[in-house]
């Protein structure tokens, strides 16, 4: 029991001092961090979906809590080994340690020194499994010097004499184990771990865009969005229906940063490499000052998105148009596929076509009326209509590689998923909610639509085997964006199926056939089960 606790006090130790450490070199060097995103680099797509899917926004949180809750159960065994060889359990955390490292040294952009907060942590975890064994495992004082001798255990029970001396606990038997020294010792390592962390903590905060971002001024774009009509947005009359724009706080975010990217707006550089004829390289102030910036209206969304799931969300986004972009920098006609690399190493592969023809196409730097927030991508990401984020809205957009499908994979192609990922239609139900129950007699049944570039045309309705009936739809006011729908239902008591399905401008009809997210995207249609009472 003690030695399984001499390890957990020692793992804290170790990832507190290792925290502090980080909060010089930067966040992403913590051992935590490198090593959940090493895991997230080396798991297999179908439980990365299982995880998106399951844990949503709090993918990352639940990837944290698993990687501390290995680390824990790795430190009792430590702890317990330890106990009988205190070598092995020095070897336990070297090994420890060097994970950490491995992990951050091998990170995209990843650099030498992001090896030391793992490396300073394990030396502490080193000392600190030490002293905290030394009092379980006194041995009997001739045994005690033969040990010293073998191995370093004579400069433990100095650290730990010493303690003792500093913390006034003058409790020392020649018997096997010295309960209060050990209680003694784990406060103290409790104390120098708390405050290791969050020093850590503390210090990361210069790493923190936040109050860089709060001062950026948003340029006025020269072309603004289309203007809502009254009553454009039903939210505002049918309650339980999608909004027509997501609020940033609740956007869904799907990414694999761990810590989330801060880059500061003075050091934000743009560059353009390969197939450029005239290459150029952008600032922010070069982006914000120019006379071209759009404003327009763009749903989007994540390829890992379930029949009638949620990852997807509308904005109001303003940016530099993509093709012109392109255009000045002589994007040579033999490029099919533009790598977009991220600040930290993600790359994410957009068909050069699409984005020099995809209208509103654009380089985003604002979403909903503010700088990009931090976790989408500040201060600039691409935006593609009609394609799936994945091959095409890359945050933290720091370089533009114009080359072919033949030359790269970019980071989910890699994974198996499809090299082109254009967006098919959907439709969801938002109300009724399932398996809730209502009062029967009549009620709205309501939500979204979505098929970008395109444009939405039609959405049927089907209620248990009844015919299938056309929705009214609210006011197109952009073909990128989805478009929310309503149909007045009379309920019967009981339980009812409800299905939807949308047509597209161009005349597709969203198909039936069910298909999951891998490797292209999800189709079928969206049934719900509702209780009228
Ligand atoms: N740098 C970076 N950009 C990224 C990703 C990522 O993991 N890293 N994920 C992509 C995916 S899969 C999607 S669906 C969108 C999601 O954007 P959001 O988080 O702003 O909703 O970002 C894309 N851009
Ligand atoms: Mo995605």
């Amino acid at each position: 029991m003690f030695g399984g606790l001499a390890g957990l006090v020692a793992a804290a130790v170790a990832l507190g001092v290792a925290e502090l450490v980080a909060g010089f070199v930067g966040p992403a060097s913590s051992p935590v961090v490198a090593v959940g995103g090493a895991a997230i680099t080396l798991t297999p797509e179908s439980v990365k979906h299982v995880a998106i899917t399951t844990f949503g926004e709090d993918d990352k949180i639940a990837l944290v809590a698993g990687t501390l809750a290995v680390i824990a159960a790795y430190a009792l065994g430590i702890g317990l080994v330890g106990l009988r060889s205190r070598r092995l359990g020095v070897l336990g955390i070297a090994l420890f340690g060097g994970i950490g490292a491995v992990a951050a040294l091998t990170r995209p952009e990843g650099g030498p020194f992001d090896a030391l907060p793992s490396v300073a942590g394990a030396a502490a975890g080193v000392v600190a499994l030490s002293a905290l064994l030394a009092p379980l495992t006194r041995p009997e004082p001739a045994a005690a010097a033969a040990d010293a001798t073998v191995d370093g255990g004579q400069a433990d029970e100095r650290v730990m004499d010493r303690l003792r001396e500093v913390l006034g606990s003058g409790d020392r038997k020649g018997s096997g184990m010295d309960r209060r020294g050990f209680l003694v010792t784990s406060g103290v390592a409790l104390g120098v771990a708390a405050v290791t962390g969050g020093g850590g903590r503390l210090l990361r905060r210069r790493f923190d865009v936040a109050e860089a971002r709060a001062a950026v001024a948003l340029p006025t774009p020269s072309s603004r969005a289309a203007a809502l009509p009254a009553g454009a947005d039903l939210a505002g009359e049918i309650d339980g229906v999608t909004p027509l724009f997501t609020p940033n706080r609740v956007f869904y975010r799907v990414d694999t940063a761990i810590s989330v990217p801060q880059v500061r707006p003075a050091d934000y550089r743009l560059s353009m490499t390969g197939m450029f004829d005239s290459p150029r390289s952008y600032t922010l102030p070069d982006l914000y000052g120019r006379d071209d910036l759009i404003e327009r209206d763009i749903t989007l969304t994540c390829v890992s998105n379930e029949v009638g799931g949620t990852l997807a969300g509308a904005a109001r986004w303003i940016g530099v148009p993509l093709g012109a972009l392109l255009r000045e920098n002589g994007v040579r006609a033999g490029s099919s596929q533009l790598v977009c690399r991220s600040v930290d190493g993600m790359t994410i592969g957009a068909p050069t076509r699409s984005a020099l023809v995809v209208e509103d196409a654009m380089l985003a730097i604002a979403m909903n009326g503010e700088p990009l927030p931090v976790e989408h991508g500040f201060p600039v990401r691409m935006i593609i209509p009609g394609l799936y984020g994945y091959v095409s809205a890359c945050k933290w957009l720091a370089r533009i590689e114009a080359t072919t499908y033949e030359a790269f994979d970019a980071y989910w192609v890699q994974r198996g998923w499809a090299a082109d990922g254009p967006i098919k239609i959907a439709s969801r139900i938002d109300t009724p909610t399932p398996l809730r129950s209502f009062p029967a007699g009549r009620r709205a049944i309501a939500g979204v639509a979505w098929a970008q570039t395109r444009g939405i045309s039609r959405v049927e309705v089907r209620v248990d085997d009844g015919e299938w009936t056309a929705a009214e739809l609210a006011e197109e006011t952009d073909a990128d964006l989805w478009r929310q729908w309503v149909l007045p239902f009379d309920f019967a008591v009981g339980r009812h199926t409800i299905t939807v399905r949308a047509t597209s401008a161009d005349g597709e009809v969203q198909t039936e056939a069910r298909a999951d997210p891998f490797p292209a995207g999800a189709t079928g249609w969206h049934t719900t089960q509702v209780i009228a009472a």
